[in-house]
């Protein structure tokens, strides 16, 4: 039996109520305790054909492979940011139940997208662990079994939130940030065309526009969002004021993630970079472009986007010549900054901790 703390606890120890035997459980814990819940509910108590038995046997391991393994960051700022947008007497354990289940949803939402980008990226690994379709026997079956995961979110939502007023807001919200992750990835791919080389193309105007819709809208706005409209905050001004601030965390988020793709430990990472090989416009080939000399531009124009070994050692050599892990911590401070102004000038009416917890747990990650 799960029983809720205070509502004004929050962080990722365990509480000890002096009145009950029954620990109390954080956010974290609670998040994960519910996860087996939702899972038994999509692929076991509503589904009463038996000649569907092995479908959903496949969904459960589809979900229990890709949803759950992440740092969950996306996932657990809902509940976060509805602690902070309400004061403690107005939130009551269906809320928080409901915040919690509408974090899974991102995760679900953020399992779909991944699974489907590791196809489309030719990565080997995610979470430590083999790319979903890598698997024996799955191969290109990963893309139904991806949609698969993207129609369980509308089940959950349905039977968990129809009745709230914040329902409409909440399907709205989800498909807009679907489509505009989709249309970045299109974006990411199209500027990334196998084989077709061409350093002209990776321009930083050309990155942010990627970057905010592939990474920053799902990423940071939708779970902040969400919140927001729980919250019965739902006036155009508010959303636009944190989309800005969100938006920014964002951008930070992805170079960060662009950087990791090279210079990040995949052991931490759980992830093996494919960034060079797929010729992406990376934060760091656009940085790159900024600061090189005519003679490494041919020395860039001759390896990038190639799969050999040596083709990538080279870019990466070059990547360090050009001192880019010097470049980007200078960059991430500067970013920090910016976010603090940025945060005290336009959180407005918003408590300013929802971006501000935000932004706790991304600044210096290396995972
Ligand atoms: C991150 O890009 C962006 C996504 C995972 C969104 C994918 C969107 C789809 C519609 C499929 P990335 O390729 O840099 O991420 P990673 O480094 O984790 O592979
Ligand atoms: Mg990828
Ligand atoms: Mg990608
Ligand atoms: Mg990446």
């Amino acid at each position: 039996p799960l029983v809720l703390c205070s509502a004004s606890f929050q962080g990722d120890s365990v509480c000890n109520g002096a009145h009950s035997k029954k620990a109390l459980l954080s956010d974290p814990q609670l998040f994960d305790a519910q996860f087996d819940e939702l899972l038994s509910e999509l692929t076991e108590r509503d589904m009463n054909d038996s000649g569907l038995t092995d479908a959903l046997k496949r969904l459960k391991e589809i979900m229990v492979y890709n949803v759950p393994g992440g740092k969950k960051n996306r996932g657990l700022s809902v509940i976060g940011s509805l602690r902070e947008l309400l004061p403690p007497s107005q939130l009551t354990q269906d809320s928080v139940q409901q915040a919690l289940l509408i974090g899974w949803c991102i995760e679900m939402l953020q399992a779909f997208f991944l699974m489907a980008d590791d196809i489309m990226d030719a990565s080997v690994t995610r979470r430590g662990q083999p790319c979903w379709y890598k698997r024996d026997g799955i191969g290109l079956d990963a893309i139904n079994d991806s949609l698969l995961v993207e129609a369980s979110i509308y089940r959950l939502l349905r039977r968990h939130c129809r009745n709230q007023p914040y329902y409409v807001h909440l399907l709205e919200l989800f498909n807009e940030t679907t489509f505009q992750t989709e249309l970045g990835q299109a974006l990411d791919l199209m500027t990334a065309p196998p084989g077709q080389i061409d350093l002209n193309r990776f321009t930083m105007e050309r990155y942010k526009t990627i970057v905010k819709y592939k990474t920053a809208f799902y990423s940071f706005y939708l779970p902040v969002a969400a919140a927001m409209y729980m919250a019965g905050v739902d006036s155009e001004e508010e959303h636009t004021n944190a989309r800005h601030i969100l938006l920014e965390m964002g951008e930070f988020f992805q170079i960060q993630d662009d950087y990791l793709d090279c210079f990040g430990d995949p052991a931490v990472t759980g992830k093996i970079g494919t960034d060079i090989q797929d010729n992406k416009c990376s934060w760091l080939v656009v940085k790159a472009l900024e600061v090189l000399s005519p003679e490494q531009r041919s020395q860039l124009e001759a390896c990038y986007g190639r799969s050999d070994d040596s083709s990538v050692a080279k870019v990466k050599e070059l990547y360090n010549t050009l001192q880019m892990p010097t470049l980007y911590q200078q960059y991430e401070e500067e970013s920090y900054q910016r976010l603090q102004k940025l945060i005290a000038c336009h959180a407005q009416n918003l408590p300013h901790s929802v971006f501000l917890n935000f932004a706790k747990k991304i600044y210096k990650r290396n995972k």
